[in-house]
């Protein structure tokens, strides 16, 4: 069988085009304030591995429906006949440029599509609309009204006794900041207008909510594949002499590849957990935009992000580590890094002393002469805390937003500090433990692991855990 159809009509400038890029999760639907935004016709499936689980056809708005009614009202021949009576119509006005929008949205009906009637529901009802909803029963096809909620009024239940007149169900849909549950929820009662579509619909339904738990934890997996790239990162600068100077130099340099190499890690974190939840697009949008505003290394996300010191301190004992801004130098580092059988360390430490900068650092002889200057990993103990916050806001963000939202993605800093509270002892307890392992160059077990991506995809969508 094909997968349910479903037309979304209605008066121009609804929201109509709104809901089909919430529910087929497609940021390229056209949207926009002026009236006659969508001129043709258009499918958008939902798609999940591979599969065509529902679509939706965006359509335009009603231009001259008391013309169409009095046309099919004029030529009616009894109830049994009127969805005849409607394809006739379109027959009959193939090529009248006056109905354009009406047979673009009535043609996809009268091919099969259910239909989704949708209203202001922020705007008083008016007798308008009746002519709208006539039309549409005359069709005979299995038929809903959503309620969107396009500014602040409230004229709900205005609209629910008038809309039960025409349809059996009814419900409020605010295309914009409707829930994934509340998505769900809504595909589940389209399935109750058509007995046919029910169990599709809820498969599909299904399918979604186990799919929304999947997306979580790739998140999560970026996530941790970030913070594990952040806490192992060096890099390494040649160094021709061994000059003050000339290592001065170097370690400037070293640093800032290595922060660099971070920033593009976290940038590319984003832009995988934008794939994730079907916002690619975002970023092209957002380039303009501040966004996430602060750098990663800045004192203002340090200060956001951050645990404070009473907090690493109480993190760390429970960890039954040492906590301390002091530079950890590892001695006989040398033959680790550059493998067996290379010259010892020579010495030269650099502490570099702002937010995340906290690095190792040491000069290494080269087996053909020479040396190099060996920076990172960054070992300020706050680097993957601000990285966890900033990715995790992000993550979060970019779950809940439909996408009929069209304004750049906003962050409140601020609400970082929030996400940090929402870390509870015992996870940040065995966070800092798997953090240090990794800074100490120590793989994390793949059971532990498996348990903190858990842990990390609850922060990231919390509402993924609990749907039904
Ligand atoms: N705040 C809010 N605004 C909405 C909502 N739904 C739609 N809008 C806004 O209403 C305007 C019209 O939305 P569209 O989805 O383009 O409406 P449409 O019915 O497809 O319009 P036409 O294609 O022109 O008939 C846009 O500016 C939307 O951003 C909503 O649920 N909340
Ligand atoms: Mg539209």
């Amino acid at each position: 069988m094909s997968a349910p159809r479903f037309a979304i009509v209605g008066h121009p400038n609804k929201g109509k085009s709104s809901i089909v890029a919430t529910l087929a999760e497609d940021d390229a639907v056209a949207i926009s304030p002026h009236p006659g935004t969508t001129v043709q016709a258009r499918t958008y499936p939902m798609r999940l591995d591979g599969q065509v689980l529902y679509e939706l056809i965006d359509t335009p708005g009603f231009q001259r429906a008391r013309e169409v009614l009095a046309w099919l009202e004029a030529h009616d021949r009894g109830a049994g006949a009127r969805s005849a009576v409607v394809a006739e119509f379109l027959q009959a006005h193939e090529s009248d440029a006056r109905f354009h929008d009406e047979r673009e949205l009535l043609r996809p009906i009268v091919e099969g599509a259910g239909i989704l009637y949708v209203v202001d529901g922020s705007r008083p009802y008016g007798r308008q609309y009746e002519a709208e909803m006539e039309i549409l029963r005359w069709t005979g096809r299995p038929r809903m009204a959503l309620i969107n909620m396009i500014a602040a009024g409230d004229h709900v239940e205005q609209w629910r006794a008038a809309l039960g007149q025409y349809f059996s169900i009814v419900r409020v849909f605010d295309a914009v900041r409707a829930d994934f549950g509340k998505r769900i929820e809504l595909l589940r009662s389209f399935g109750a207008i058509d007995e046919r579509w029910a169990a599709p619909l809820n498969d599909a339904a299904d399918a979604l909510v186990a799919d929304r738990r999947r997306r979580a934890h790739r998140a999560a997996a970026e996530i941790a594949d970030l913070l594990a790239t952040a806490l192992t990162a060096t890099v390494a600068v040649p160094l021709a002499s061994r000059s003050a100077e000339r290592e001065a130099q170097a370690l400037a340099e070293g640093r800032t590849r290595l922060r660099d190499q971070v920033r593009s890690r976290e940038a590319a974190a984003r832009r995988t957990v934008q794939e994730i939840y079907h916002h690619d697009g975002l970023e092209a949008r957002e380039q303009a935009a501040a966004y996430l505003v602060e750098d990663v290394f800045s004192a203002q996300s340090f200060n956001v992000f951050g645990l404070s010191q009473a907090q690493l301190a109480v993190t760390g004992a429970a960890s039954g580590a040492v906590v301390g801004g002091a530079v950890d130098v590892a001695v006989g580092g040398a033959s680790l890094l550059l493998g067996a059988g290379i010259g010892a360390v020579l010495g030269a430490f650099g502490t570099l002393a702002s937010a995340g900068s906290l690095a190792k650092a040491r000069v290494l002889g080269l087996p053909l002469g020479g040396y190099e200057l060996n920076v990172g990993p960054i070992t300020d103990p706050n680097l993957p805390w601000v990285l966890l916050g900033r990715t995790l806001l992000h993550a979060r963000l970019v779950a809940e937003r439909n996408h009929a939202v069209r304004e750049g993605l906003v962050v409140d800093a601020q609400a970082g500090g929030h996400l940090a509270n929402a870390i509870d002892g015992e996870l940040r307890r065995r966070l800092d433990v798997a953090f240090r392992s990794l800074r100490g160059g120590q793989a994390i077990a793949p059971e532990e692991r498996t348990v903190l991506i858990a842990e990390l995809a609850a922060l990231v969508d919390p509402r993924s855990v609990e749907a039904r």
